[in-house]
């Protein structure tokens, strides 16, 4: 399985739900997502699939990287290996990239590569994992930003709920006191059996923290927290962890497995929430869940529910798949949603094919 052919593209995806307020996506930030599409051709076969993201910026930083440095490390390599040809990205670039956008764009290659993997197996990836279940829970994670009203989230949230979805997961981190407002509206109006967690994205001090916390456990009844101070504050999680019930859920920031260990080796972490596309693809996001399992604790995907939807089927730890669809409008045949479950796709590999007219009208120029 000799890679013959490398292609990596740059696309600018427009998100239908902005991040950020209105006005702030009106004037161009926060409304779109950067992908960059790796494919990986053999002389025989089908061709890998694998993507990253970024965020607002760096997306033409992402692609140069995938493009100058990577793809000719691969070229005329054997697609099987992706230890070796892990190992030999990152000894390459270490210098430039041991955490960060390198790992970023290494992850779309290490995706690709699994991708073409469990295609040469004929098989869907879930099963070449291990195949645990056949499909996953799912939580909606694009209905409740912070620009939003309790009325906005309702009206959002209620299609997934109908679906039968097993919750939310709301914004929160701005002002502790309207946050505490909008989740006591939220949970009046969803009831106490709708799944709900909180996300502060690292915004609180400690004080503020371990104060929503309390209010989050015996309050709202939440069904976790999620990075409530700065990723790099273990400490500061650990001692939450400690002193609060209401699991705390981290992870989305972190690369290394050091960065890992060092959470679950503390007890800093509930639920630990890796980034396939930050912490090197596949065969990394692997050894983070062996890691999370000795500790017993669960996983679930950040983001990507086109890969979370495998990974939370192939493995038995996984406890849910974040369904944010920012990619859907990409793919011919996303992973579906029946009686409130992610489905993965029947064909093999990620069962991903990416919609010509979509490519097309994405693309960013040059990229
Ligand atoms: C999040 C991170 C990045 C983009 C969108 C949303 C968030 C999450 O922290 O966990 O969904
Ligand atoms: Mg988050």
């Amino acid at each position: 399985m000799r890679l013959t052919h490398i292609d990596c593209r740059l696309l600018k995806v427009p998100l239908s739900r902005p991040r950020a307020s209105p006005a702030e996506a009106a004037a161009g930030r926060h409304n779109h997502v950067s992908v960059l599409l790796v494919r990986l051709s053999v002389a025989d076969g089908p061709a890998g699939l694998g993507f990253a993201y970024t965020l607002q910026g760096s997306g033409r930083a992402l692609h140069a990287v995938a493009v100058d440095d990577i793809s000719p490390l691969l070229q005329g390599e054997d697609a099987r290996d992706h230890e070796r040809l892990g190992a030999k990205a990152y000894w390459s670039l270490q210098t430039v990239g041991r955490r960060g956008l390198v790992q970023q764009a290494w992850s779309a290659f290490d995706v690709a590569l699994w991708d073409l993997k469990a295609k040469a197996a004929n098989m869907p990836l879930y099963k070449l994992l291990g195949g645990a279940r056949e499909s996953a829970p799912a939580y909606g994670s694009d209905t409740a930003w912070l620009w939003m009203s309790p009325e906005q989230i309702i009206d959002a949230s209620r299609p997934y709920l109908d679906q039968g979805m097993m919750g939310i997961k709301v914004k929160v981190g701005a002002d502790p006191e309207a946050d505490a407002e909008r989740l006591t509206a939220l949970r009046e109006a969803f009831g106490d059996d709708v799944w709900l967690a909180a996300d502060a994205n690292e915004r609180y001090d400690y004080g503020t923290a371990l104060a929503m916390g309390r209010f989050l456990q015996e309050e709202v009844g939440a069904d976790w927290f999620e990075e409530p101070i700065s990723c790099e504050d273990v400490d500061g999680h650990a001692r939450l962890a400690a002193k609060l019930d209401v699991p705390i859920a981290a992870g989305e920031m972190l690369f290394g497995l050091d960065e890992f260990a060092a959470y679950l080796g503390r007890g800093a972490v509930d639920v630990v929430q890796p980034d396939v596309t930050r912490v090197g693809g596949i065969t990394r996001w692997l050894k983070i869940a062996a890691l999370t399992e000795r500790h017993g604790r669960p996983l679930s995907p950040h983001l990507l529910p086109e890969i979370g939807v495998h990974l939370a089927c192939g493995l038995p730890h996984v406890a849910s798949v974040e369904y944010m669809p920012w990619l859907y409008p990409l793919f011919t045949a996303p992973p579906r949603i029946e009686k409130g479950r992610l489905i993965p796709p029947p064909g093999p590999g990620l069962g991903l094919e990416v919609d010509p007219d979509a490519e097309a009208r994405f693309r960013v120029p040059g990229g």
